[in-house]
């Protein structure tokens, strides 16, 4: 962390970057406040001069050639270029390589991230590594994913709800979709955030470095429970992340055998004890 950091903390911004590319955003979010810090105090001096060098008392009479220096258009070239430089040197190429330079394929854990209101859900592989099937027609309240009970890729599936686990050191690549309205899974800790959308499928990625627990948010109004849409992301170390994925793999094969009846078309809410895969849905 440089010390240019300081009016990041001076203006309330979290500290807590525990991702690999974190620094990046935090460096180019100190950079902007810096420079607009400078243009305020410029413009703001400015403003303060003019005031004073063409007050009434000294010049009674509109002048209607003007000001003929061209310091002003200097200054503002400069503010131009300078923005050009934030833009295309460091926004832009920052952006890209978010979006352009996914890790491949093996490297990384993939998640399905499902967001409802109010809550997200995630959909991990199990121990054979393939996604089951799922249909919005097996969807009920002990499969809220409507993973396909008939799918054999599916029976070791992880399905959670509130607490996402990830091991610490590995990209992660969340694919976001929504169930019903635009959500947006927010990170603040890995400075990352991707809208879930219906009827899209939207990766983000990022890599945790360091382990501990912090929040997952909505960040974007979705419903009146918006303010209780909040979750946990709990960054293991690798030893406790196989643990956790052995725990809910053996609590997911448990509930196969108590798997839904689907009664496909026609998702009904059914008043069954919900899997014990699934922890309690915050909010609303
Ligand atoms: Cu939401």
């Amino acid at each position: 962390m440089s010390s240019l950091a300081l009016i990041n903390e001076f203006l309330g911004m979290p500290s807590n970057n525990a991702s690999s590319h974190g620094y990046q955003i935090d460096h180019i979010i100190e950079f902007c406040h810096w420079f607009m810090g400078a243009l305020f105090v410029g413009w703001s001096a400015f403003f303060i001069y003019v005031l004073i060098r063409f007050r009434k008392r000294r010049q009674p009479g509109a002048d209607h050639l003007g000001v003929k220096s061209g310091i002003s258009t200097h200054l503002e070239f400069s503010v131009v270029l300078i923005e050009i430089v934030l833009l295309l040197g460091f926004a832009i190429p920052l952006w890209a390589k978010r979006v352009n330079q996914f890790p491949p394929g093996k490297d990384a854990l993939l998640v399905h991230v499902v967001a409802q209101q109010f809550s997200f859900n995630y959909h991990l592989p199990g121990p054979d590594g393939q996604f089951g099937r799922r249909d919005i027609s097996f969807e009920n309240n002990s499969n809220p994913l409507g993973l396909d009970p008939n799918d054999p890729a599916g029976k070791d599936d992880i399905v959670t709800a509130g607490e996402l686990h990830v091991p610490v050191n590995r990209p992660v690549v969340a694919e976001l979709s929504s169930k019903d309205v635009i959500h947006d899974f927010f990170l603040p800790s890995m400075r990352i955030a991707g809208d879930a959308i219906p009827g899209s499928l939207i990766p983000v990625w990022f890599t945790p470095v360091k382990t501990g627990t912090d929040e997952i948010i909505c960040g974007q109004l979705c419903g009146l429970g918006h303010y209780g849409m909040k979750g946990t992301l709990v960054v293991d170390t690798p030893q406790d992340y196989e643990a956790w994925l052995k725990e809910r793999a053996e609590l997911a094969g448990g509930a196969q055998s108590a798997a839904p009846s689907p009664s496909p078309g026609a998702p009904q809410p059914q008043n069954k004890p919900s899997k014990p895969a699934a922890s309690p849905t915050p909010g609303g």
